[in-house]
């Protein structure tokens, strides 16, 4: 059956893409996917995303640990935001996160209707495009972007999941062939290339370098975190 990936370039853009049974893969590679998916890879519960940060207060009081980032730091108040440090398992094994962030936790809403959301980073490459080969659904590389602006570290990590699981597609956009063509010119030597991008420059500023050295690790979890309802959870063979 002919299948279709695409490349949705920043949130902005997703009333362009029917999702409603595709696949969408939401990408946000520093720092929100790549912090999801370490937590539900060191057995955290569940991670619920939240749009805005006052949503994170309603579950206050509850057990919850309730994590918020804003323009790269964590808001006042909160447990921790969005550093992958914070999600080891001695911080977050057992335990359920209400996390809010700039853009991760946006797209994530916007992805809502599609027939299945689950989460990207390179930190779990492999057993991303593992499981996308064994899927019938249309794909949408969903990039989070800065504040709905295109960004490189995104766009890069959609281009190799395309590379990747290139075969098991007949249709594709060309934000998806510039994507795979950006991924293949940065391959080489991906930690240089995302120092160029805008968001390696914030983080620099913010003394968080190491987040972004953490984040562009390849393949350290199997994870695939999968929204059911309003909770991110482990993928199961069930999925
Ligand atoms: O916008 C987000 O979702 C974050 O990943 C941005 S930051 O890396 O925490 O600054």
């Amino acid at each position: 059956m002919p299948r279709k990936i695409e490349v949705c370039l920043s949130p902005a853009l997703i009333d362009l893409y029917a999702i409603e049974n595709s696949i969408v893969v939401v990408i946000d590679i520093l720092r929100a996917t790549s912090s999801m998916v370490y937590g539900i890879d060191n057995g955290a519960k569940a991670i619920i995303p939240v749009a805005q940060v006052e949503d994170c207060l309603t579950y206050s009081g509850k057990g919850y640990l309730l994590a918020a980032e804003r323009n790269g730091e964590v808001v006042e108040g909160y447990d921790f935001g969005n550093s992958p440090f914070s999600y080891t398992a001695e911080k977050v094994a057992g335990k359920t996160v209400v996390l809010t962030t700039t853009n991760g936790t946006k797209a994530l809403h916007l992805a809502r209707k599609a027939s299945k959301v689950v989460i990207g980073s390179f930190l779990n490459l492999t057993a991303l495009c593992n499981w996308l080969n064994t899927q019938e659904n249309n794909v949408l590389l969903l990039c989070a972007g800065w504040k709905d602006q295109f960004n490189l570290e995104d766009t890069i990590f959609a281009g190799a999941v395309l590379h990747n699981i290139r075969t098991q597609f007949t249709d594709f956009d060309d934000a998806g062939v510039a994507a795979e063509d950006l991924s293949l010119l940065a391959k080489d030597n991906l930690r240089a290339y995302i120092g160029k991008s805008a968001h390696s420059h914030r983080m620099l500023a913010l003394n968080i370098e190491e987040d972004i050295n953490f984040c562009l690790q390849v393949d350290i979890c199997t994870a695939i975190p999968v929204l059911e309802g309003e909770n991110l959870v482990a993928m199961t063979a069930a999925d």
